[in-house]
């Protein structure tokens, strides 16, 4: 009999009211997504962030389940044999049947134990499942496509793997099964088909339909009440995905979605309400002298200057330090993503530069990956340039002092004039004459395979932002995930975005969005809207988001144009902003990091399990439902000092100094600021959980 556990929720910083205790005796959580140790998108962060935490809950009784890929195996995955006795018969008695199922430990914070299930090798019984699936529910899944067949199989799969478990238990277990997205759906619709002892959980991180509707040209959110769902999802070709997703939401004992946004979108294209919200959270990491992170800034903003010197070369008419980054970064969908909207705000944005004479320039850089044929010559000459500036003045520096030295050896003092002689200025000429450049620096730094017919490329050829010097905003567009073996920007994407001033995340459809929390933790501000996940639950939480370096644009109640007109407005007050005053918003921006937190939100994952076991197994578990309902929470208000308004950031601290760049004095002010809002957060609710009662 496996020994007692219990979860002593007190032990969780910040939540006094979680004083009581849920005890999972024998209880297990299979945790199952075809992201585990498989990169794909989203969920993939969702779980691999989450799994210090979960593991440090359910110890030796948590197992992630996802696919066998190869080459993920041989860099993320130590394989072993399977510590528990009973998933050890579970495994060999599965392998001696005709499938290949490892066990190992995913090299991740938190090692968690993975079963990984290769789906390829059990393909010969695709046929005879599928006719299963068809007798079971009428969902026929058509030859061609490849990732519902590996879906069918993931799932009959998963669902063998949890019955076995259940047989090769010497007790009734009590097993927790949490399933993610429409590709591991049809685990969950089996095990409750087959009447497993399984407590069911289904979380829907994007809407297959919401995704495709909203790629369209639809007025999604206005029109949710009106589509007929089986229609629209026949006329897309995936009738028998949306299935799938449908049959799992409805068979969940308890259904979740990652935000209020998404949760209204399931309600009308899934038909069904979710139980819970279970946010997405991220492995905060607090730094133990505070203002680390803006010294990080500072390196990076460094680094990408470097970058910025060699793409402009010949044309560096403009002052570096005031030259503000901002960036969009994200799965290339145009108009999902909001890159539409962000062009049409730069070019605005443009024009209001320049008729103010304002002296600061805009980059703004789109990382999104693209179809290419590698970078383009006129880039890679950028930076060849750049490099041969700098050897240039490091030999010419080298020379120099080496004569400076000789005379002082002599006991003279130099002759200035003749520092320099004729090779060092013609060294020098010659690599002035290499920056002279005919063209203007480009739009784009690599070969696009589909050049034409390319939306951001298009749009910029319609607004006309060509780096021209008159232009007080260029454009970089980087159709490639970043890297730091890149001959070209040498760095990861989380030093990338530490070295920018503004992440800008327009997007129209956005269920969570990591992007914009990303730079929350890293204390670098951002625009969301209304209209993803994360924006709803950042204006839930906090009184004033923009103060905080959280901008919300309105997508829901406005139209484009309306929407750009906002966008333009957030973008040009944020240039106003003195460095002085960027840097107290990044310091209040990063404060907001508590609230991204696994630590806090993998509570909302836990109410979610619990309330699956007391469905699943009411004579063991109980839970009860509390209001205010699971999504209420930390409440951030006004920052205790002004907000940083250019106008009146100057009087906003009690001890400011006349200098404007003063960085001590800075961190002086904001100690004191920080200390203030620390008093003023009201602490979060119980979250409705209730602990456990005797059968
Ligand atoms: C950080 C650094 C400062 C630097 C500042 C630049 O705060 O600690 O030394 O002056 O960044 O800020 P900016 O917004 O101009 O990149
Ligand atoms: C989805 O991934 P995506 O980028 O396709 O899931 C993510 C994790 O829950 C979520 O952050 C994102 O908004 C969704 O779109």
């Amino acid at each position: 009999m496996p020994l007692a556990r219990s979860l002593s929720v007190t032990s969780l910083s910040g939540l006094e009211e979680w004083d009581e205790e849920f005890d999972l005796e024998d209880a297990v959580l299979f945790e199952i997504a075809w992201e585990v140790a498989n990169k794909v998108g989203g969920i993939y962060t969702v779980i691999q962030t989450k799994a210090r935490l979960t593991a440090e809950e359910w110890g030796e009784n948590y197992f992630l389940v996802g696919p066998y890929v190869e080459s993920n195996v041989r860099t993320q995955v130590e394989l072993i044999e399977p510590t528990n006795p009973v998933l050890k018969r579970t495994i060999d008695k599965m392998n001696a049947s005709g499938c290949k199922v490892y066990f190992g430990r995913w090299l991740i914070e938190g090692s968690p134990y993975v079963v990984l299930i290769d789906v390829a090798f059990t393909a010969w019984s695709l046929d005879t499942w599928k006719s299963e699936l068809w007798e079971l529910c009428d969902i026929g899944v058509p030859w061609f496509d490849r990732e519902a067949n590996d879906a069918v199989l993931f799932g009959f799969l998963t669902a063998w793997l949890l019955g076995e478990y259940a047989a090769q238990s010497e007790e009734p277990p009590h097993i927790v099964a949490h399933f993610h997205e429409w590709l591991a759906g049809l685990g969950l619709v089996l095990c409750r088909h087959r009447q497993l002892p399984v407590a069911t959980i289904f979380t829907t991180h994007a809407t297959l339909l919401g995704r495709y509707l909203c790629a369209g040209n639809v007025d999604f959110y206005n029109k949710l009440a009106d589509f007929n769902v089986d229609k629209e999802a026949g006329d897309r070709q995936i009738y028998h995905r949306y299935c799938l997703e449908r049959s799992a939401a409805h068979c969940a004992h308890v259904f979740t979605t990652v935000s209020q946004i998404t949760a209204i979108e399931a309600e009308f294209l899934l038909m069904r309400k979710p139980d819970i919200i279970t946010p997405n959270g991220l492995n905060v990491k607090k730094f133990s002298a505070v203002h680390e992170f803006q010294n990080l800034h500072a390196q990076s903003k460094h680094r990408i200057q470097e970058f910025v010197r060699g793409h402009f070369y010949g044309h560096l008419d403009f002052n570096l330090d005031k030259c503000l980054f901002l960036f969009i970064a994200g799965r290339y969908e145009f108009s999902n993503k909001g890159a539409d909207i962000f062009l049409e705000a730069l070019a605005r944005l443009n024009y209001l530069l320049r008729v103010n004479n304002s002296d600061v320039t805009v980059i703004a850089f789109f990382i999104m990956p693209a179809r290419t044929n590698n970078f383009n010559v006129e880039t890679l000459k950028g930076q060849a340039v750049r490099k041969q500036l700098w050897d240039t003045a490091q030999t010419v520096k080298e020379r120099f002092g080496k004569k400076l030295y000789e005379s002082l050896l002599v006991g003279q003092l130099p002759d200035v004039q003749k520092m320099m002689d004729k090779d060092d200025f013609t060294i020098m000429k010659r690599a002035i004459f290499a920056t002279q450049r005919q063209c203007q620096p480009p739009v784009c730094t690599h070969n696009m395979l589909e050049d034409s017919s390319d939306p951001i490329l298009n749009c910029v050829r319609r607004i006309g932002l060509f780096n021209s010097s008159a232009d007080r905003v260029k454009i970089i567009f980087h159709p490639e995930f970043l890297s730091s073996t890149s001959p070209l920007l040498p760095m990861d994407y989380e030093e990338f975005v530490r070295g920018c001033h503004l992440g800008v995340f327009p997007s129209y459809y956005e269920p969570w969005g990591y992007t914009p929390a990303e730079c929350t933790v890293m204390g670098i501000p951002s625009i969301s809207t209304n209209l993803s996940g994360f924006g709803c639950f950042m204006e839930e939480h906090i009184a004033d988001p923009s103060a905080y370096g959280i901008y919300i644009l309105d997508r829901r109640y406005r139209g484009v144009d309306e929407s750009c007109n906002q966008l333009t407005s957030f973008l040009f007050q944020f240039c106003k902003q003195s460095r002085r005053q960027r840097i107290i918003q990044r310091n209040r921006t990063e404060r907001l990091s508590e609230l991204l937190d696994w630590r806090y939100l993998g509570r909302y994952y836990i109410s979610a399990r619990h309330m699956a076991l007391a469905k699943a197994f009411p004579d063991t578990y109980m839970y009860e439902l509390h209001e205010p309902t699971a999504t209420s929470g930390f409440h951030y208000p006004r920052p205790a000092s002004v907000p940083p308004s250019p106008a009146l950031s100057r009087h906003s601290s009690p001890h400011h100094s006349e200098a404007e760049d003063n960085d001590e004095e800075e961190r002086y002010d904001e100690d004191l600021e920080a200390e203030k809002d620390r008093k003023n957060i009201r602490q979060p609710y119980a979250l409705p959980l209730k602990n456990k009662t005797s059968p």
